[in-house]
């Protein structure tokens, strides 16, 4: 039989490695939202990417859906303290979304049904690091979780993984979004504990 001590083993000692500084663990879900939950009929929904030369592209429900599906897991971090490991989605990654965009842009200003919006630079949209998600956990996402779909770009705060989200507008200024014109921080690096304006 081998002594092992669970403390130097696997999941225990990894998870905390993966917990950035400030936060803790949660098994459950959180919910936050800044109001009441939109309902978009899918035959309705349309996901858009609004170039800074005007130009628009758009992809309805069922084109949305046929597009290449990846089903990143990630550790997700809230601002509020809490983080959820290993969370698994489906969904679109931007960088399908973004292969026939032409734009020089630097800058992304998501925006959902419902009025939120977030910013973040275009760059921490492309390389496999976000999707536009509308599965968790193997099922629709939820209403109350974004469903249809949401933007997941788990490497930032969550509050930068906009729900129910409609379009992403590429702009040459930052124009800050609906938090972080509330004092949250512009870029939100977890592991920096880029919670606040000025940290
Ligand atoms: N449209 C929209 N997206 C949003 C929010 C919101 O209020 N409205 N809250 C943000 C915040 S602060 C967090 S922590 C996560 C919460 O996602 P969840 O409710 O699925 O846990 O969504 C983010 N995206
Ligand atoms: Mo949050």
């Amino acid at each position: 039989m081998a002594i092992i001590s669970r403390g130097f083993t696997g999941r225990r000692r990894n998870d905390s490695d993966r917990l950035p500084p400030g936060q803790y663990l949660v098994e459950d879900f959180p919910v936050l939202s800044a109001g009441p939950t939109p309902r978009v009929p899918l035959d309705r929904w349309e996901f858009a990417i609004d170039t800074e030369d005007g130009r628009t592209h758009r992809w309805t429900w069922a084109e949305f859906m046929a597009l290449p599906q990846e089903t990143p897991t990630a550790d997700i971090h809230c601002v509020t303290r809490w983080s959820k490991l290993d969370t698994e989605w489906q969904g679109v990654s931007l960088d399908v979304l973004f292969e026939d965009v032409e734009s020089a842009a630097e800058y992304a200003l998501v925006y959902s049904y419902g009025g939120y919006t977030t910013n973040l630079p275009v760059d921490d949209l492309l390389d496999g690091k976000a999707w536009i998600v509308h599965r968790y956990g193997g099922e629709e996402l939820a209403p109350q979780h974004g469903g249809p779909a949401r933007l997941l770009v788990p490497h930032l705060y969550f509050w930068k993984s906009a729900k129910w989200v409609r379009g992403i507008r590429l702009l040459n200024e930052d124009w800050p979004g609906f938090w972080e014109t509330a004092g949250y921080h512009n870029y939100g690096n977890p592991w920096r504990e880029q919670r606040y304006e000025g940290d």
